[in-house]
């Protein structure tokens, strides 16, 4: 990837090709008016409930070609940005989502939340926004409180208004609409991602979903209810970080080697046999694993969630669910649970003074009901969005300890079944954390694929992914690299060779290489 970019920016900077062009001094500006562009003249584009707040040209850097910058806000309080390359444009429109409750505008930010610089080094005219309002953090939701209006923009208004912003200024500036316009996010922006292709069925040729949180009630109301009033001991958490790294040693002990390579890594956790009991922890604590492996119920023991914690995913546990070492972390019960449940998962909120310990897990999914109308994008029915042309790439991670997997394969099963045809696929990423955010474990992080070149080649050029390559690395150096089939194929190994080298991979049905069985 990092030398698609730099072969992008080399070609930005490439001389001119004309001897009348080369003399146009080294100024973006001059440079985009010479074409016709005009950057500053579209603060004057008129906009359906939108402002234009600011409209200038920025000079190419080492990483990014010239571009023309755009911010603006659409009525009440959704702030978007668009990048427009000044020169060398790729005719393309990209736009990402925002992460956990939004609330900032960060298109310049690392990873695929927010951040659009890595499609404008492309030569993408990329569009972010930040979730229709202002908050102090991903995990702040003061916002919501009393606020209906703010709720829907996260919901889903947010993304389908600054399209048809970012659109109309990509026309404005280019005097031409564009060939192709892709929708990427993770997380939230996953969410996002699943819901344009439900409400906005015709505004993207090609969607990426990471991720996806696709039932916020269920998940950041009821299962992170569960998850903290499982580990809420007398005296505080029960779990420890420390008792996290135990865990995160047996589950790789019992189940490294079942998936065929000894790798550090649980490839395939539906098939690892984890008994916490095993663990030489004291019964409270063994207690809380049981609950956090286990999907959340009722007193009737009705399922209200069909995911939980999955096993492989203990590396990351510090950051998402017990607390790093010294102090920070467990942003799962401390920070987006009880935020969720005081301003955003009821009808009425109960504000500040909400303890996540009053969750009733006979009574309160149902109270949430109403809120599922407005954030869920779990709706497995997409045939508008097949019927436009779209197509549709989501993956997850395996080691994903916030966004739980188990859902994501819960809405696949559901969606393919019920909006049928090729225009789909999923990939399920051995051992990596939520969005690829932390490196620290096993498995690769978000610098190690690349699903957009996979999407552009399926859209463009009709080349569907059937793999993703995968690698992972370390300060500069490729560990190993190896295919992430899609779904439900898993890639296998031949037992020759070196399991670090791709060439020892191939992708198998589960029908092919276990009987059939699952
Ligand atoms: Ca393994
Ligand atoms: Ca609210």
């Amino acid at each position: 990837m990092k030398a698609t970019i730099a072969a992008l920016s080399a070609l930005c900077l490439a001389a001119p090709a004309t001897a009348q062009v080369a003399e146009v001094p080294m100024d973006s500006g001059a440079a985009s008016a010479q074409e016709g562009r005009d950057c500053a003249a579209l603060d004057t584009t008129a906009l359906a409930d939108a402002d234009i707040t600011l409209a200038v040209d920025v000079a190419a850097t080492d990483n990014l070609p010239a571009y023309c910058r755009v911010q603006g806000t659409i009525l009440p309080e959704t702030r978007f940005e668009v990048r427009l390359p000044t020169q060398d444009w790729n005719g393309k429109f990209y736009m990402a989502g925002c992460g956990g409750f939004c609330g900032t505008l960060g298109a310049d930010a690392p990873g695929t939340i927010n951040a659009i610089n890595h499609a404008l080094a492309r030569g993408y005219a990329a569009a972010t926004m930040d979730g229709g309002h202002w908050g102090t953090g991903s995990t702040d939701a003061r916002w919501a409180l009393a606020n209906p209006v703010a709720e829907a923009d996260w919901g889903y208004r947010a993304v389908a208004e600054t399209t048809k912003a970012a659109k109309t200024i990509i026309a404005a500036y280019y005097r031409g609409d564009p060939e192709y316009s892709y929708f990427q996010g993770c997380s939230t922006g996953g969410r996002m991602a699943n819901m344009a292709a439900l409400r906005q069925p015709e505004d993207f040729d090609g969607i990426i979903s990471g991720a996806p949180a696709l039932d916020y009630p269920g998940l950041v109301g009821t299962s992170f209810a569960w998850i903290a009033q499982a580990d809420a001991g007398p005296d505080g958490p029960i779990l420890t970080p420390a008792d996290a790294a135990v865990v995160r040693d047996a589950v790789i002990a019992a189940c490294d080697a079942g998936d065929g390579v000894e790798d550090g890594m649980v490839s395939d956790p539906l098939s690892c046999d984890f008994d916490p009991a095993t663990l030489d922890l004291s019964e409270d604590k063994i207690a809380v694993l049981d609950a956090w492996y286990s999907e959340p119920v009722n007193a009737a023991g009705d399922v209200l969630y069909p995911a939980s914690v999955p096993v492989g995913s203990e590396p990351f546990w510090p950051l998402w669910l017990t607390g790093l070492e010294g102090g920070g972390g467990a942003l799962v019960p401390t920070a987006f649970g009880p935020n969720f449940l005081k301003y955003m998962a009821f009808p009425d909120d109960p504000g500040a003074g909400y303890s996540v310990s009053e969750f009733d897990f006979d009574t309160d999914p149902a109270r949430m009901a109403p809120m599922e109308e407005v954030y869920n994008s779990d709706d497995p029915d997409l045939t508008a969005f097949r019927d436009a042309g779209g197509k549709l790439l989501m993956y997850h991670g395996w080691a994903d300890a916030i966004v739980f997997p188990g859902k994501t394969l819960d809405y696949w099963d559901k969606m393919t079944a019920e909006t049928t045809g090729d225009f789909a696929r999923l990939f399920m990423i051995p051992g990596m954390d939520h969005c690829g955010i932390q490196a620290t474990g096993p498995g690769i992080d978000q610098s190690g694929f690349d699903p957009l070149s996979a999407l552009e080649a399926w859209v463009e050029r009709g080349e569907a992914p059937e793999r993703l390559d995968t690698a992972k690395t370390a300060e500069g150096e490729t560990l190993w690299s190896r295919p992430v089939c899609a779904w439900p194929a898993k890639a296998q190994f031949d037992g020759s060779g070196d399991w670090r080298d791709p060439a020892g991979w191939t992708c198998e049905t589960a029908k092919a290489t276990e009987n059939g069985d699952r």
